[in-house]
């Protein structure tokens, strides 16, 4: 628990280490009251570095110190500084061993930082700083050490002992105990070890690689869940042979191992060998796991083994170099999702989410570089700014040199820093020295907050054929950052002719056979673009497969908009200008009551998008998906909830009404017979139904009402179920959704991972989520205060989600968001701290909801002994 103000960490005052760790020597003794942990550091005078600091300083956080020995010597307690979170051993000589026991109580630990225990099983998370909560050390990522660890634990309560890289020796205790020592070769910083024990089935799996090694594919899950595993297990086999053709990275261990435990404050974490997941991102069945869930596991398999090159044996210097490691590994997940399934879908979805959750972020009081400059909780970068925003600046590094030099890039930067803690800038210098492009001025990616806003004008001259554009760029201010310079943005366009063919993009009045899309380079804060050679005034196609993460401001016609939807060769672009089509028509209904009619031209262009069976229908089905209040919300000046909400279901009631027959015959048209199976073809077709099905039922429709009550019934899946359930819930037939939801409950309530996703449906709905039902759902046996997916599922959904239920004139939803972040501030202050997230935005919405925000805002920052993760985000966001 913190006692004073939080201090702040300066990436200036970064200082090589003095001295470094070669090798610890670990031994835990695991029992139910607590856990010793022997540990022996090899410690040597740093030569890289020219301190002639005297003292040994390591890091700790809520230890027993039970002893120390320095070469052999005990020290008393006058022999050494323990106080706050620092351990300081005075006059230490240039090399020696120093000998230190702790006494943890992992059994209460319930922040899930370090060791913990779930569900009986002891496990650990040690990133960012979470191994000085094991014992005391330079935690701190380029302290780089080879690990032996000694696990010991009763025999037949904890059956299976594991930590990082190969298990070496294994023996009986006494006491009816065990141990099994494991080694790992690599050397790594802290914040990668790991340890698990617990009672777990072991399934088996393997993996030969590209220079012919047969690696031992292990995964372990409590025994209720071992039909869950083929999906991971395959999409880890999947990931590996990936990352050998695309990077030409082979897995370095004999062994690789994969944990799932259900209390866990993140997705999953990469420790080395030995990746710990949260259940709900690795357990999937047909029968519990939705199509989405399915590809997110895959992904984040991918991610988590990707780090072994990006992230592992190259790692970040300090975490100002976050993004470093998270950025590079989203980016290749991106990819490795994008080879698996439908690029443009995948594009479309990383869009979505960077332009409403990131951008927000960036528009908000927490908004930071990729790298940036400062922090008080490092826990709490752990943004969208650093992974997908990071993913985007090395996406457009990527654009910039094209895929050879890319790879010639990726190359150089793993050979060179093999072994090494790095920066984000040798990641760029990598890719300079590879490709021989300067990147002086696309580092500002890097260094500069903010979203760039593009304002675009055209025009065109029908005496010369000349098309202009004209662009310029501006970075609004954020926190600390005022003036910002122009920076470097890859934007790829195309032109398309009256009949929507695809027209050259002639630059110079001589240029013969011009490319029919380029990237142009945006380095000014003003450029201008001339094309020749044109008979008529095309219509632009920007940012195409949304070449760069900025706002774009073109003064689209809705007919150009509809033109592009249907006409534009760039999938990614007909999404998107069914997405601004829609948008300005919402738009245009705020505050217009519920009588006012919707554009024709939208309802025909989805009726078009409906009844054409030649296009994508994995795209279709992205198209069909009206914007989300959210993006709404973010899009908004100074938005009105409610408005904006009444504004989308009226847009929606009408596509419904309207297109009743055609969502019928779509209904019809996607219902799949044979076995399951997640390909983009069946996913999408599953995906429009349920999405035909919702609509219908939105309107109350009852030929769709037994539609909906049958494929619930008969779902041999879980889209399909979730599907249903979702509609029924969506709809007024309200006996029919409380059956259900009864129903899917009883189906379904041993499995926490379904439970969770019967909270949220619910949580998030309008119809189900008002606040007395939320508290509810509190009380439920199911929901639990020290899991962090219960309050996710819950609170999390409701205050993110239920966005017309949280903007409640009244207040009440921020008042009870704010009672829940001082509950949970306690207990994990990780969680409450990114649960207070929706509150930050107070300053974009009107008084009516600003001030209440504000306040509940002030109530959490009057807690006593708020943690600093709370404190941080509380504090800047009133500040
Ligand atoms: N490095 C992990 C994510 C992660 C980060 C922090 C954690 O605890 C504070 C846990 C996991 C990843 O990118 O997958
Ligand atoms: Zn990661």
């Amino acid at each position: 628990m913190r006692t004073s103000q939080p201090q702040t960490i300066y990436l200036k005052d970064y200082k090589v280490p003095a001295f470094v760790v070669d090798h610890v020597d670990l031994r835990f003794e695991l029992f139910e009251d607590g856990a010793r942990v022997h540990s022996l550091l090899n410690v040597r005078r740093n030569p890289e570095s020219d301190s002639t600091e005297k003292n040994l300083e390591l890091d700790g956080d809520s230890l027993t110190l039970e002893s120390i020995q320095l070469d052999g010597r005990t020290l008393d307690e006058g022999d050494y500084d323990n106080r706050g979170e620092k351990l300081i051993v005075p006059a230490v000589p240039d090399q020696f061993e120093l000998a230190v026991v702790t006494w943890l109580e992992p059994q209460n630990n319930t922040r899930l930082e370090g060791l913990y225990k779930s569900s009986g099983m002891f496990c650990t998370q040690c990133e960012a700083q979470g191994f000085r909560c094991i014992t005391y050390f330079p935690d701190r990522p380029d302290v780089m050490a080879r690990f032996r660890t000694r696990v010991e634990a009763d025999k037949a309560a904890y059956p299976v002992l594991l930590s990082n890289g190969n298990d070496v020796e294994k023996g009986d205790l006494e006491n009816g105990r065990h141990y099994v020592t494991w080694e790992d070769p690599f050397p790594k910083p802290s914040y990668l070890f790991a340890l698990v024990a617990g009672d777990l089935v072991e399934k088996r799996d393997s993996f030969r690689t590209m220079s012919g090694r047969d690696i031992d594919l292990r995964m372990y899950i409590e025994p209720r869940n071992a039909e869950k595993c083929d999906h991971a297990l395959d999409s880890l086999k999947r990931a590996m042979r990936w990352d050998e053709e695309v990077y030409g990275r082979e897995y370095d261990l004999d062994i690789f191992m994969i944990v799932a435990v259900d209390d866990f404050n993140m997705g999953a974490m990469e420790n080395k060998g030995l990746n710990i997941f949260n259940s709900s991102c690795v357990l999937a069945s047909q029968e519990t796991a939705t199509d989405m869930a399915f590809q997110r596991i895959e992904s984040i398999v991918a991610h988590e083994y990707f780090h072994n090159w990006s992230g592992n044996r190259v790692t970040c210097r300090d975490w100002f170099q976050l993004s470093l490691k998270e950025g590079f590994t989203v980016f290749r997940d991106s990819q490795f999702s994008s080879d698996m399934g439908s690029p443009t879908v995948k594009r479309i979805e990383d869009a979505a989410m960077l332009r409403t959750a990131q951008f927000a972020e960036d528009a908000g009081p927490m908004a930071h570089p990729v790298r940036p400059e400062s922090y008080m909780e490092i826990t709490n970068f752990y943004t969208l700014t650093i992974y997908e925003k990071g993913c985007e600046v090395v996406g457009m590094i990527r654009t910039l040199l094209g895929d050879e030099m890319f790879r010639k890039g990726s190359d150089l930067y793993f050979e060179r820093h093999d072994g090494q803690a790095v920066t984000t800038d040798d990641f760029v210098r990598a890719m300079e020295d590879a490709s021989g492009r300067d990147l002086t001025q696309f580092r500002l990616w890097y260094e500069q907050a903010g979203t760039p806003e593009l304002t675009i004008r055209d025009d065109f001259d029908q005496s010369s054929g000349v098309y202009r554009l004209s662009i310029s760029q501006t970075i609004p201010d954020t926190p600390g950052q005022t003036n910002k310079k122009p920076q470097h943005i890859p934007f790829a366009l195309g032109l398309l002719g009256a009949g929507g063919e695809p027209l050259p993009l002639t630059l110079t009045a001589d240029e013969q056979d011009a490319p029919k899309e380029r990237v142009l380079e945006l380095t000014e804060a003003e450029q201008s673009f001339e094309f020749h050679g044109l008979d008529e005034r095309p219509v632009p196609s920007l940012l195409r497969h949304f070449s760069a993460p900025v706002r774009v401001d073109y003064p689209w016609t809705r007919e150009q908009l509809t033109f592009l939807m249907s006409n534009d060769v760039d999938g990614f672009n007909r999404w998107d200008a069914g997405q601004r089509l829609a948008i300005d028509v919402i738009r245009s209904l705020i505050g217009q009551g519920d009588s006012a009619p919707v554009d024709p031209g939208l309802i025909a262009a989805y009726r078009g998008l409906l009844a054409d069976d030649s296009l994508d229908q994995a795209l279709v089905a992205k198209m069909l998906q009206l914007p989300t209040e959210a993006y709404l919300i973010e899009l908004a000046e100074k938005p009105e909830v409610q408005a904006i909400h009444q504004a989308r279901e009226r847009v929606l009631s009408t596509l419904a009404n309207e297109l009743r027959d055609d969502l019928m015959a779509c209904y019809h048209r996607n219902t799949l017979s044979g076995v399951y199976e997640v390909t983009p073809e069946s996913v999408a077709r599953r995906s429009l139904r349920n999405t035909a099905l919702a609509w219908l039922l939105h309107v109350n429709d009852d030929e769709a009402r037994s539609l909906a009550l049958a494929q619930y019934a008969d779902a041999d899946n879980m889209t399909d179920r979730m599907g249903a359930l979702r509609a029924l819930v969506g709809s007024d037939f309200e006996e029919d959704r409380e059956a259900t939801l009864d129903d899917f409950y009883q189906r379904f309530q041993k499995d926490p991972q379904v439970v969770e996703q019967w909270f949220s449906v619910q949580a998030a709905s309008g119809r189900t989520g008002s606040l007395p039902q939320i508290q509810q759902l509190m009380q439920h046996p199911a929901f639990d205060w020290k899991n962090p997916n219960k309050i996710r599922s819950v609170i999390g959904a409701f205050a993110g989600q239920n966005l017309p239920a949280f903007h409640a004139e009244d207040g009440s939803g921020y008042r009870f968001l704010s009672e829940q972040v001082c509950r949970l501030d306690d207990s994990n202050p990780q969680i409450a701290a990114r649960l207070v997230s929706p509150l930050t935005r107070w300053r974009k919405f009107a008084p009516v909801h600003g001030d209440q925000m504000k306040a509940a805002l002030e109530k959490v920052s009057q807690k006593s002994g708020l943690s600093r993760d709370v404190y941080e985000v509380v504090h800047k966001s009133l500040a």
